[in-house]
């Protein structure tokens, strides 16, 4: 199972501690794909430990986007790049999780919730002390035969 983790980089860093957290839980699960995106060093600029230029990043995740199987998003720190990278999947019809904490007193963009449709793109509200629970229900329950080399 290849999973692609989306989560904020020159949006802000502000829960790289909880990416890392979900990274690891996602480990247990299948082959995290950007694991890069919870890397401390990773500053909201998003230059540490690469000289890559945004376009090779760019198309690069674009392609890790194509061959996945399955795509989770913290989207409680607002990003482009996230926003980005779910509209692009839901274009290409994946699988995906978005995690949410309203208790953070955000409002989740309507173009985030309103395309949940439950099955193929759902929205979850959780808090942090439960995220361990939320993905392994995602993937115990929903996921057990998506996986296109694993059936
Ligand atoms: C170097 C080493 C690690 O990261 C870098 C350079 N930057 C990026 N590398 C890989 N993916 C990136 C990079 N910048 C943004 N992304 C993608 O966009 C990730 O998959 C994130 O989910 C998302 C973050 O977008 P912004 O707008 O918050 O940066």
């Amino acid at each position: 199972m290849k999973i692609y983790f989306c989560g904020s980089i020159r949006g802000g860093r502000e829960d790289v501690d909880l990416y890392l957290k979900i990274v690891k839980n996602l480990k247990s699960h299948g082959t995290v794909m950007t694991e890069h995106v919870s890397n401390k060093q990773l500053t909201h600029t998003g230059e540490a430990g690469s000289a890559a230029g945004d376009r090779l990043i760019h198309d690069r995740d674009v392609d890790w986007l194509r061959q996945c199987d399955v795509v989770v998003a913290e989207v409680t720190q607002p990003s482009l790049g996230v926003g980005y990278e779910l509209g692009r999947v839901v274009d290409m019809k994946k699988r995906t999780l978005c995690l949410f904490r309203p208790s953070t007193g955000r409002v989740l963009s309507a173009m985030i919730r309103g395309a949940a449709d439950g099955e193929r793109f759902v929205v979850r509200d959780y808090s942090e002390a439960e995220v361990e629970n939320v993905l392994d229900q995602f993937f115990n329950k929903n996921l057990k035969n998506s996986c296109s080399h694993c059936s």
